[in-house]
């Protein structure tokens, strides 16, 4: 399974290694072929090599978008060299065999990233490259296709082991990783497409460039990686981090559900602070400073939320970073950090502190996608949101102001939490969380009884629960969850409605005394 190498075409827009790849050919008595600038840098470092475009009797046109488009290109590329009818061929038009193809494609990714102009993404686009690779690939049973810098030793070494011929195992990965190349680039062409003209669940695919290699995954047995999308949106994937060690896989997962829920709370109308253990909130918390926010989060539960990881949705100052100081976290995520936030979380070697220059964009439209066993699940992200008017008064009380601010902040609350979710505020915090539960009325009991255990802890003569008001996720199917709510001391409620038993569950508020708002919408979140 030895095939010699007698002659490569180089063509990349990243030359790093190119030299030394290009004088290890030579070493073997490799032909070069190569395009305009990657023949320029080659020949400076005094190498032989023949243009393309003498090669196929074209020159390079249309501002190189037609260069290696040519018969003689992508015959030598394709002939199987053992069929007596594609040598044939080859010989009567003069086709000379290529059996190395060395390709890195326009950086089209990268322009994407650093914000290029329609006229300059598109010009980006490589054709000729991904034909090259493509046809190279296939024909692997003959040829060499190497699309990835990384790989150029193990060529130069099986070259060297083999007398200037490699072998198949070889050149079947490089096929491999070559096609794992140009479906990555389609799809990073497609995923910005779907960006000029609306991303819609049916047409879309989904791929990423490797950012980083994880330690590992959710459970230390399980290997993992970061891709990112190339959209550069603030967040997790671009944000700058000022210490402490690498991110893990669930560190990032936490930090991603963090400073999505913080940026529902625009900054013009406070700060707000959001801490995540285990991908839900623990406590969210607004306030006229950061460390009041911050303190009214950490206070409606402080046991879950050592080890937690915090978001904020404007500026991390002094204060707030020496409140957080108090307790062992594992991240912070802000828009930005002061001076004196940085200096006092440099004494925390631990902490990881990530900024990200802007919040996060909950009502932008985008997709999401799940995977399951066989497939992949893509749907819109949920960005829906309500006002005041949107809401129907089902009960003969309608809620007061406070109330009602508090309702519409459960709810901004109830969308980031795994359902069954339901959310006890109080003035603009969160004063029970009751998440992940398979019935309504254990979420529902569950932050009361927390609530209950934090009051005992604090000293406080009764839980935060009393006065709430409660969100919840999804309609109440019956009328206990409610009652519990009533119990813990809620007076407000606010769900989507459209139960069966909608008249049992209003009856049962207007006998407690509880003023209740319909939504119209469902914020289900697994
Ligand atoms: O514009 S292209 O799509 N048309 C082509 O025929 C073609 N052939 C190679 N781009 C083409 N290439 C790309 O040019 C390669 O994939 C590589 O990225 C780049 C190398 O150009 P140069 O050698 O001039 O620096």
């Amino acid at each position: 399974d030895l095939y010699p190498v007698k002659r490569a075409l180089l063509s990349v827009s990243d030359k790093t290694g190119l030299v030394d790849l290009g004088k290890a050919l030579a070493a073997h008595g490799v032909e070069l072929l190569s395009t305009g600038g990657t023949a320029k840098a080659l020949r400076e470092a005094g190498l032989d090599v023949k243009d393309v475009a003498e090669v196929t009797g074209f020159p390079e046109m249309m501002d190189g978008r037609v260069k290696t488009l040519h018969p003689v290109v992508h015959g030598g590329l394709l002939a199987l060299r053992d069929n007596d009818e594609h040598v044939a061929a080859m010989d009567a038009h003069y086709i000379g065999g290529i059996d190395l193809v060395v390709v890195n494609l326009y950086p089209f990714e990268e322009t994407v990233a650093k914000g290029a102009e329609y006229a300059e993404v598109i010009e980006n686009i490589d054709i000729g490259g991904p034909a090259m690779i493509r046809s190279a690939a296939k024909n692997h049973g003959f040829v060499n296709v190497i699309v990835d810098t990384e790989d150029y030793a193990a060529v130069i070494a099986e070259l060297e082991a083999n007398k200037g011929a490699t072998t198949y195992a070889l050149r079947q990965r490089l096929a491999q990783t070559a096609y794992a190349r140009t479906a990555a680039y389609d799809t990073a062409v497609s995923t910005w497409m779907a960006a000029q003209v609306g991303e819609t669940p049916r047409r879309r695919t989904f791929g990423g460039t490797l950012a980083q290699t994880l330690r590992y995954g959710e459970n230390p047995h399980q290997q993992a990686a970061f891709y990112t999308d190339g959209s550069n949106r603030p967040g997790v994937a671009t944000a700058k981090q000022h210490q402490g060690k690498e991110l893990s896989y669930n560190n990032i997962n936490d930090t991603d559900a963090a400073f999505e829920l913080v940026s529902e709370f625009d900054p013009a109308q406070g700060p707000a602070c959001a801490i995540i253990k285990h991908a839900n909130p623990c406590g969210v918390g607004t306030g006229e400073t950061m460390i009041e926010a911050y303190t009214r989060a950490f206070d409606c539960d402080r046991t879950s939320a050592f080890g937690g990881i915090i978001a904020l949705n404007q500026t991390l100052d002094g204060a707030t970073a020496e409140a957080i100081s108090g307790i062992f976290t594992e991240v912070v995520i802000a828009p930005d950090a002061d001076a004196d936030a940085l200096a006092i979380f440099a004494k925390k070697k631990n902490l990881r502190l990530l900024t990200t220059n802007g919040l996060a964009t909950p009502d932008t439209a985008q997709l999401t996608a799940r995977q399951v066993s066989g497939g992949w699940l893509v749907q819109d992200k949920d960005v829906g949101r309500i006002t005041r008017d949107d809401l129907k008064v089902v009960t003969k009380r309608a809620p007061s102001e406070q109330e009602l601010s508090d309702l519409l902040f459960a709810w901004t609350v109830a969308k980031h939490v795994k359902s069954n979710a339901i959310i006890y505020v109080k003035d603009g915090a969160t004063v029970g969380v009751g998440a992940g539960q398979m019935s309504r009325v254990d979420s529902t009991r569950i932050a009361a009884r927390k609530a209950q255990d934090m009051a005992e802890a604090m000293g406080l003569p009764a839980p935060l629960t009393q006065g709430s008001v409660v969100a919840s996720d999804a309609f109440f199917p019956f009328a206990d969850g409610l009652i519990t709510a009533a119990e813990a001391g809620a007076t407000a409620l606010i769900q989507p409605g459209g139960s069966m038993r909608d008249d049992e569950v209003i009856a049962a508020a207007d006998e407690a005394g509880l003023a209740m708002v319909f939504t119209n919408m469902r914020h289900f979140r697994h």
